[in-house]
């Protein structure tokens, strides 16, 4: 059991974002299909979980009881996630190169019976909260100190059953559970305050009785801070409210086609070229 063998530093950590965002230009691109822009949103959390020190993992044994959990409820940011496995050695470019094509087990979303890396297999919107809660409550009652980590989008926050697990983890003091909401402003069709506007967020979980924080979530150094001081709540569940921007790190070019949500597809051969540019 590893904890990210050993933290990085920030600018180690840009480094390693910088070149997770490459992956996932490269494989969404090569795939024709995908999530770009989600995934690219959510660049700095997972960074940092995965190299930053927050997340104990083992590549020899990914299904180590004692490990902590990373369940990303917004499944369809996948890539972000292949992405870091690889750049953590779990999976070779070939590897993931393959996302999305017949038979490869680099699904277009998570499937935990594919990979023994996924936690959960999400895709279908509002489950993750439900099922890491569940694993924070078994890792518990197994004596485990092993933390769980949930990633949720804004508009996924829409969804019902995440209330529910919003209000069940407070009750159950779950102390060893961290929701993070992936406020990217947009969710499929449009942006989350024309379709269904439950921001501030931080006030609704404060109500149920969570630690929160709000913070850019697209700076390094805030997401760091945020997640260490996530890990010294123990008497309940916290909560990160991550403000980020849909594209981030490609903004220069997702504005040159007018689309700044730019939801399920993939960049073109051209756009991606320009895009690997600003991430050189
Ligand atoms: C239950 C359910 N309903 C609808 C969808 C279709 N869908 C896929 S992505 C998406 C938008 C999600 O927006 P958000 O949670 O904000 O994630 P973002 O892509 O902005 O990171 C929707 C509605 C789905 N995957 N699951
Ligand atoms: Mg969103």
């Amino acid at each position: 059991m590893t904890a990210a063998t050993p933290a990085m530093t920030i600018d180690q950590l840009k480094d390693a974002a910088k070149a997770i965002r490459r992956l996932i230009i490269k494989i969404t691109t090569e795939a024709g299909s995908g999530h770009p822009s989600s995934s690219l949103s959510a660049v700095e959390v997972v960074t940092a979980l995965y190299f930053g020190g927050f997340m104990r993992h083992s590549k020899a044994n990914p299904r180590d009881p004692k490990r902590d959990r990373f369940i990303l409820s917004k499944g369809h940011a996948v890539p972000v996630l292949y992405s870091a496995l690889c750049h953590a050695g779990y999976y070779t470019f070939e590897e993931i190169m393959t996302l999305r094509k017949l038979g490869s087990p680099f699904e277009g979303h998570p499937n935990m019976k594919r990979l023994d890396t996924m936690e959960a297999s999400t895709g279908s919107l509002g489950q993750g909260l439900s099922l890491g809660l569940g694993q924070a409550l078994a890792c518990r009652l197994d004596g485990l100190d092993a933390h769980t980590y949930v990633m949720m989008g804004d508009g996924e926050m829409g969804e019902g059953q995440v209330w529910e697990a919003i209000a069940a983890a407070a009750k159950y003091k779950t102390g060893n559970l961290t929701a993070i909401v992936d406020q990217n402003g947009y969710q499929q069709t449009g942006s989350t305050h024309q379709v269904l506007d439950l921001t501030p967020f931080a006030p609704k979980f404060e109500a149920f009785g969570w630690h929160t924080q709000t913070i850019n979530g697209n700076s390094q150094e805030e997401v760091v801070a945020a997640l260490t001081a996530a890990r010294k709540i123990t008497d309940r569940p916290t909560a990160i409210i991550s403000q980020t921007k849909k594209g981030f790190g490609i903004l220069p070019v997702l504005e040159t086609t007018g689309d700044l949500n730019y939801h399920g597809k993939p960049l073109s051969k051209e756009l991606a070229e320009k895009a690997l540019a600003l991430l050189a």
